[in-house]
This record gives C-alpha cells, sequence and structure tokens, in this order.
C-alpha cells in the first residue's frame, strides 16, 4: 500500500519535473521512533521554549520529532476557541532539517499514522506524578480539559493505553535510561501531555534558535510592514504590562521569587548561584524607565522610528513626545502576535522585557543574527545599573 503511493507519488512528480526523492523520504516511517507531544503549556513564548527543548530531546533519542502546530488562544476574538496553526504557517519546517529528522504533526496523523500508528493502539506516556491526577491513577491525563482534548482531537487521536515512567528527566545525561526504558521497537511513538523539555529553555538549547525561520508569507507581510510603516533605523520595543503581568510581577515584590523567575535567566544568568538580582524595572517597567530605556537607544543608535508592541497600551502619545515630533512612533497592533514578533526581531534595536518569554524569543533570533538587544532596567545584558557606564 505504502509503495504504491511512493511510485504514484514519484510518476507524478517526475511527470512535474520534481525530484520525488524529498517527498518519499519524509513520509518513510523511521524506525528509530517518534516523539510526539501537546505544546499545552502557556502561550507563544512558552511554546517557542518548550518547543527548542523538544527538538534536542528528539534529537538526543534519534527519534523523529512530530513538530505539532502553536495552539493560538483565541477567546476575546473570533473565533473564540483555540486555534492549532500548523508550524509552516509561520516558519519553515525544513529549516529545522539541518538540525535533526521533523514531520509535521499533520503529516504524520495523515501519511504515516493510519499504517503504522493506528488507533486502538495509541499509547499515552506520563510520569507517574502526572497520572496521579486521572481517575484510576493509572492513566495520563492527554485530553482532559482545555488545551488537551481540542489538542489531541484535531489531529483526531483517543489514546488506548498508558505507559508510566518515574525517577526520569528529560536532560541530556539521562539518554541511555530512555534508550533502554523505550527502545524503539517496543515503544515506536512515544506520545506525551506535554513537551519533554524545560522552561524556560535551558542555556545549552538556546542556539537552536538559528533552526526557527520564518516562513517566506511572514517575511513578505513582515517586510512590507516595516517599509510601509517604519524609517530605519529603528528602535523596537516590547511592552509586557497588562494585568496578568502586573499581577505576576507582584511575586518580585512581595519576595516570592528570586532572580530566576520565568525567562529571567536570559538576564540575570542561567547559573542560580551567580545570578544577577532582578529588579522590578526588568519585570515591569514604569513608564519612567521605559522613557529612559527609549531615549538612551534612539539617541545612540540615531533611530528615526519606534517600533512598540505591546500586551496593552501602546504609551505611544508619552514616547511621541520624548523627540518632539522628531522620531516617528509606531504601534501596529497586530491581529497575530507572530507579525509583532517579526517587525521586533528586524529593528536595528531592540528593548525587551528580562522575565517575558515572548521577549525572549526575540531576544535569541536577534543573537543568532548579531543583532543588538537590551532589556528595560539592564541596558546591557549581563550587568544591571541602567547608570552603569556602557
Ligand atoms: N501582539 C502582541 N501580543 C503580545 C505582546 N506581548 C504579549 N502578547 C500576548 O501575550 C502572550 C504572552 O504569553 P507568552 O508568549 O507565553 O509570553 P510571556 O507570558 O510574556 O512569557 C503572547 O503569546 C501574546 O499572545 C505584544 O507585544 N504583542
Ligand atoms: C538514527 O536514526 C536513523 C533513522 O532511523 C538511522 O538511520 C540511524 O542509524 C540511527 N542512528 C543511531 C546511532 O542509532
Ligand atoms: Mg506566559
Amino acid at each position: 500500500m505504502a509503495a504504491k503511493i511512493l511510485i504514484v507519488t514519484c510518476l507524478l512528480s517526475a511527470l512535474l519535473f520534481e525530484p520525488c526523492r524529498t517527498l518519499t523520504e519524509d513520509f518513510r516511517w523511521d524506525e528509530s521512533g517518534y516523539v510526539l507531544y501537546c505544546p499545552c503549556m502557556g502561550r507563544f513564548g512558552n511554546q517557542a521554549d518548550h518547543f527548542l527543548g523538544s527538538l534536542a530531546f528528539a534529537k538526543m533519542l534519534n527519534r523523529t520529532l512530530a513538530v505539532p502546530p502553536w495552539i493560538v488562544y483565541r477567546h476575546h476574538t473570533h473565533p473564540y476557541t483555540n486555534v492549532h496553526v500548523p508550524y509552516s504557517e509561520f516558519f519553515k519546517l525544513e529549516a529545522l532539517s539541518t538540525y535533526h529528522r521533523v514531520v509535521s504533526l499533520e503529516d504524520f496523523m495523515e501519511k504515516l499514522a493510519p499504517q503504522h500508528w493506528p488507533s486502538g493502539q495509541r499509547k499515552a506516556y506520563c510520569f507517574e506524578t502526572a497520572a496521579q491526577r486521572s481517575a484510576d491513577k493509572k492513566s495520563c491525563p492527554m485530553k482532559d480539559g482545555n488545551p488537551f482534548g481540542p489538542f489531541w482531537d484535531y489531529v483526531g487521536v483517543d489514546f488506548d493505553k498508558s505507559v508510566l515512567f518515574g525517577g526520569i528527566s528529560f536532560s541530556a545525561y539521562q539518554q541511555p535510561q530512555w534508550m533502554k526504558k523505550f527502545p524503539p521497537s517496543e515503544h515506536p511513538v512515544l506520545a506525551m501531555p506535554g513537551a519533554p523539555a524545560q522552561f524556560p529553555v535551558t542555556e545549552e538549547h538556546v542556539g537552536l534558535q538559528r533552526h526557527v525561520v520564518w516562513s517566506d508569507k511572514m517575511v513578505a507581510e513582515g517586510e512590507e510592514h516595516i517599509s510601509n510603516l517604519l524609517i530605519r533605523p529603528y528602535v523596537s520595543i516590547h511592552l509586557r504590562i497588562g494585568s496578568d503581568w502586573q499581577n505576576a510581577c507582584k511575586m518580585l515584590k512581595s519576595g516570592d521569587t528570586g532572580p530566576h523567575f520565568m525567562a529571567s535567566p536570559q538576564c540575570v544568568g542561567y547559573n542560580r548561584q551567580t545570578a544577577l538580582p532582578l529588579t522590578m524595572n526588568m519585570c515591569l517597567p514604569d513608564l519612567a524607565e521605559i522613557r529612559r530605556a527609549i531615549k538612551l537607544w534612539v539617541k545612540k543608535t540615531s533611530a528615526r522610528s519606534v517600533y512598540i508592541a505591546t500586551d496593552s497600551e501602546s504609551h505611544s502619545r508619552d514616547i511621541e513626545k520624548l523627540f518632539k515630533g522628531k522620531v516617528k512612533v509606531v504601534s501596529l497592533q497586530p491581529d497575530s502576535a507572530q507579525m509583532d514578533l517579526y517587525i521586533l526581531g528586524r529593528a536595528d534595536h531592540f528593548i525587551g522585557n528580562c522575565v517575558s518569554s515572548f521577549s525572549a524569543f526575540v531576544k535569541r533570533e536577534r543573537d543568532v543574527r548579531s543583532l543588538p538587544s537590551s532589556f528595560f532596567g539592564m541596558d546591557k545584558p549581563g550587568r544591571v545599573n541602567p547608570n552603569d557606564e556602557l
């Protein structure tokens, strides 16, 4: 059956003068197995952190990664529910292949699962502690609640059996234990309720960002916005200041968290022993700090425009006033958060939020391209006092 499909595909592509090799290779069953997971924790920034770790995990086990769609929560606008956006809408799937073997989860389900992972034989894999939450305490909570249920429904998966594990982590030194516990011959598809990765992304996996490459469509749209709205050089800023963030940063004020707080290792350093202090301005910059940082970097880069991405208000009036109309201030507030990420990423200078994984995505991407970034409350990553000499 599979062979027949291959022959037909090859004939067809031969007719179209296209090589059939890539097609046939992509959808050939990998005897080394697969990793499937739901990006069920957090919004885009969190999902992106988890993606990098999961990609590394799949490579560590030499299994093909079934790349999941992004889960976009549209609860306040149409369609008032979760939307599952295929990876390739935003990024090039092929660009991941230079690092490791991947297939989109959608293709895995459509082209491979019917024959090799048929319903009735679909096992879920999870920590014993996760299974404790289920009614019988022995089942992986794969489809319990949102976004879990809708995610697996999107790809048409029900699970038939659970395999529990414990005393093992996703880190590299446990590779032999994973291989021993779950050889691909007996466990071809490791499907998990969450990402087999840490949040925030570990230091060793930050560089995997270079394989996350914007799709042609995103580049075309993004470049159009940039040329229509902005004048180079431009400074981009990420204002993470909405009410959920104000609440989160209260934990810092009250002393309920130390310097390691969500994405903050990108600023204070990954080592807990040597971490720099995390200040309130790094978590939730006030208007005075926002103005100070913008003024500094606009001057330093001779910027002619400022791009503001925000999760709530843009403060664009206040920022315009800083420059007496000599600098164009733009806040697009696009329908898709990814368009903000694109425009933030291409600026001549970026000012981000230390604690935000949304900012962290931009910072990593800019590091890959050797573009400069700073943070509110930290003009030079690795040095906290904004008054320190630059
Ligand atoms: N369009 C847009 N959305 C934002 C911005 N900041 C935050 N958001 C939204 O809020 C979410 C924040 O969650 P997440 O990405 O996990 O980042 P984090 O919570 O800041 O670590 C984003 O995914 C966006 O949906 C912004 O500047 N622009
Ligand atoms: C890794 O997987 C590929 C594809 O299945 C296989 O060809 C290769 O031999 C595997 N490598 C190791 C070290 O097992
Ligand atoms: Mg979040």
